[in-house]
């Protein structure tokens, strides 16, 4: 062995003597020194973990409340884009009918609901028709083996209409209830339980949700809200939990709601809505690849995302 000549044989270099104090928390560098850390996190929004009673101290308890997240729900929550977009394709990808299809058309264990979220304003481009058609033949193969005195049990639809505060305020509820019906129907939803026609930033009917919701899922029921990449199923269930805990989200976790499609990224299970062992869970969207936005660059996303309430317009188009 040698470590004079690294073209010789027998080259090894020789490791550096460490410093003994490498282990100690000084010699680490807080992140909120480091450059790419946006402003409000330099400002102390941050929780020391270790110690939380210093953290409140220092900043004056104004942010003691504040869960900590990670830099991408954080870039997310305050700045509604993901941090670093060329780290996004890194992420391994969620293979969602493994992880949550096969659960909720189980013919054993707990009883599913499924919370079908559908976009108002996008209904055809937001509807997971795949979904909807594999729920519909496990309700009907479930119902046939619990007939027969097998287990069978039989997932309960409840489908979720949201953003309903960007439909113009002309469109009559019964034409609009009656051609969603229909619609969802011809997608593959053959058995709705319920219907819901919600908002969740305006909250409307929010109430009425999530009572028939606790009624459905029972004592040890399991509530998944599913549906389309960005259909609004985060934003729906921090509105639940405000809803269920009086108006105040102490009780429960505030999932990451933004306008990127594909926030959402494994199951999280949302505790403080349900009573009991019953249990919701948020889940990851799900791509339709033949929807237009998300062969769209962000910006040019941002240019056709509707933010405000839909405003008919009627043209008379002269043939001459
Ligand atoms: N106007 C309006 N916007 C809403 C409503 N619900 C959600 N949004 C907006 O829709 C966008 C997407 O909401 P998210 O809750 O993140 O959607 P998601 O389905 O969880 O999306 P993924 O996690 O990507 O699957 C956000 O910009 C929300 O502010 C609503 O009831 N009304
Ligand atoms: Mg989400």
């Amino acid at each position: 062995m040698q470590d004079s000549d690294a073209k010789h044989p027998g080259f090894f270099v020789k490791p550096s003597s460490r410093d003994p104090s490498y282990k100690s928390r000084g010699r680490l560098v807080p992140i909120a020194l480091e450059s790419q850390v946006s402003s409000s996190l330099k400002k102390g929004f941050v929780e020391d973990s270790e110690n939380p009673q210093t953290s409140a101290a220092s900043t004056g308890g104004k942010f003691s409340g504040r869960p900590v997240v990670c830099a991408r729900c954080h870039s997310l929550r305050h700045y509604g884009k993901v941090k670093d977009p060329t780290v996004e394709n890194l992420l391994p990808e969620f293979d969602f009918y493994h992880a949550v299809g096969k659960r909720l058309v189980s013919a054993s264990g707990a009883r599913s609901v499924v919370l079908l979220v559908v976009d108002a304003v996008d209904f055809d481009g937001s509807f997971p028709r795949r979904l909807a058609k594999l729920v519909t033949e496990a309700i009907d193969e479930n119902y046939t083996n619990w007939k027969e005195g097998k287990s069978g049990n039989v997932p309960r639809v409840v489908l979720v209409i949201t953003k309903i505060d960007l439909l113009p305020t002309s469109l009559s509820p019964t034409r609009f209830e009656h051609w969603v019906r229909q619609r969802a129907r011809d997608g593959g939803a053959g058995v709705i339980k319920k219907v819901h026609f919600v908002s969740a930033v305006k909250d409307w009917g929010l109430k009425d949700l999530v009572e028939d919701v606790k009624e459905l899922a029972g004592a040890r029921g399991h509530v998944w809200t599913v549906g389309m990449q960005n259909a609004g199923k985060s934003t729906l269930l921090n509105a639940m939990g405000k809803c269920a805990g009086g108006g105040s989200e102490a009780k429960v976790i505030h999932l990451t709601e933004a306008p990127v499609p594909g926030t959402t990224l494994g199951i999280i299970r949302v505790e403080g809505v349900l009573p009991g062992n019953a249990k919701l869970f948020d889940t990851p969207g799900l791509l339709n690849p033949n929807q237009i936005t998300t062969r769209l660059t962000r910006d040019e996303q941002k240019l056709v995302q509707i933010t405000k309430e839909l405003k008919p317009r009627t043209y008379r188009i002269k043939v001459c």
